[in-house]
């Protein structure tokens, strides 16, 4: 039985990337992506789910099942081609369009400024690495603030975590680095002052309407109880979550927060970051004036102490059983046989939600408001003989998660909304188009949508204001 509040959130979350195709089109810039994934010729951006041409048919979608509050991004190179300077009119259009079709249906858009998905221009100067790039961000979060008068929530920046992760330590994202620890964490702390700086010019503009960031949490637990797993959890906390969200929701680093990067980095033979006077005083201003954070959790993570070489194998086909993770002198993640998995390996663990979100209350008190910005399970999925999608794994995925949610909030955990990733099936980054997290399926050569059985579980549960 669900029982969450009546005036709770329940809707939807995309990604321009992964949902608009249409990449070489209407003047749009390259974006670090493009040469990556041509380069891997594993999978194509295009069509996707081709969002750029049928979100009249995804909002009409999302009106029927009773949809109201949608996630959605602004490609920055569809604005700015080069990441700055020359602005794309057409590009300008496509969003003013998307906002109009969205309110005409009802949909509350909740904008992205930044889901991984930087202009090329910007990628091959040093991307997050290059403190330049804020300044083109700032400059572009500006325009949007004040050309699409039509949104009223903003997000700066989507999971830097998982940006900063798989572009430097796992090799998934590109440029496809492995294992260099200290550009992680200064990434992780440019991203930070990126992030402040935004909120920043956000209030001094006085511009109507709510801002905040989205973190991807994958909640960390000691494997065993004994101290070697206990120490190499929190390294694995500082090194995935604690640095950024306490640079963003805190506004603070603690020495002893920098003691443990210092030693993360010293053990791994790598050199210390810089942090300026000046980046810690737009953090400590902006973690002030955040109005909400978003949260995305997919699963936990098991974490027993690990000192040999770091190895990392990434399950992108969907072949249970075949992922490795293992960091030196931080940790390795074991996979518990007790908790069911996907097929990409990922834990399911709803618990790890509740204990996310009560962290967050409990560490950062100043956070106002907090949505779960995606939470979804990703499937092989294909319509049976009657053309139907039975996903009734996702729909009990979405509901134990919602439980948690529920449950805290009880507590006094002030959750105010829930996203599910995702509105139709899409690309996923590092695994193509087998991974599908769609509340609608799509037929990617006909671009045909069918509601799955989750979509109209979710209906129905939006029809019964979140009781069910
Ligand atoms: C988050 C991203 C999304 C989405 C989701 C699912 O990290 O914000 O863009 O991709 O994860 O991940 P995946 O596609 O790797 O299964």
């Amino acid at each position: 039985m669900l029982n969450l509040p009546k005036e709770f959130i329940l809707g939807a979350a995309t990604a321009a990337y992964q949902s608009e195709g249409a990449t070489k089109v209407d003047g749009k810039g390259r974006v670090l992506w493009d040469y990556f994934l041509e380069e891997q010729g594993r999978f194509s951006p295009d069509p996707a789910c081709d969002f750029y041409h049928q979100y009249p048919l995804d909002l009409k979608n999302c009106r029927e099942f009773n949809i109201t509050s949608l996630r959605v991004s602004i490609a920055w190179s569809r604005i700015f081609p080069d990441g700055s300077g020359r602005i794309e009119p057409k590009g300008v259009a496509f969003y003013h369009q998307l906002f109009k079709e969205m309110r005409t249906n009802g949909i509350e858009p909740y904008v992205t400024l930044h889901h991984f998905d930087t202009p090329e221009v910007l990628f091959s100067q040093g991307d997050w690495l290059n403190k330049e790039m804020i300044d083109h961000f700032v400059n572009f979060a500006i325009f949007c603030f004040k050309e699409f008068s039509e949104v009223r929530y903003w997000i700066t920046i989507n999971e830097p975590t998982t940006l900063a992760k798989q572009q430097r330590i796992t090799g998934t994202f590109p440029p496809g680095e492995k294992f260099q620890f200290h550009k992680c964490f200064q990434q992780q702390h440019y991203m930070n002052v990126a992030h402040a700086r935004v909120v920043n010019k956000f209030r001094e503009l006085r511009l109507p309407g709510e801002i905040g960031i989205v973190h991807a949490i994958q909640t960390v637990y000691p494997y065993t109880d004994k101290e070697s797993d206990r120490t190499a959890a929190l390294r694995q906390d500082v090194l995935e979550n604690k640095f950024l969200l306490d640079g963003t929701l805190k506004g603070s680093y603690s020495l002893e927060l920098l003691g443990m990067v210092d030693t993360i980095l010293a053990e791994n033979q790598q050199e210390r970051i810089s942090i300026t006077e000046r980046d810690l005083a737009e953090l400590e201003q902006a973690a002030r004036k955040v109005d909400f954070v978003g949260v995305n959790y997919y699963y936990s993570k098991f974490i027993e102490a690990y000192n040999g070489p770091s190895e990392f194998i990434h399950n992108g086909t969907g072949t249970k059983g075949s992922a490795k993770r293992k960091i030196a002198n931080v940790g390795q993640e074991v996979f518990r046989n007790d908790l069911p998995m996907t097929d990409w390996d990922w834990p399911i663990y709803p618990k790890g939600l509740g204990d996310t979100l009560k962290r967050i209350h409990n560490d950062y008190p100043q956070v106002k408001a907090i949505y779960i910005t995606e939470n979804g399970l990703g499937m092989k999925e294909s319509p049976d003989q009657s053309g139907n999608i039975n996903d009734s794994a996702r729909i009990e995925y979405i509901e134990s998660h919602l439980k948690e949610v529920s449950n805290v909030i009880k507590e006094g955990v002030p959750v105010k909304g829930y996203f599910v990733w995702s509105l139709q099936d899409m690309f996923s980054w590092t695994n193509g188009y087998n991974k599908r997290y769609g509340l609608f399926y799509v037929d990617f050569v006909t671009q045909e949508r069918i509601p799955k059985q989750s979509a109209y579980w979710y209906k129905e549960l939006i029809e019964r204001k979140g009781k069910i």
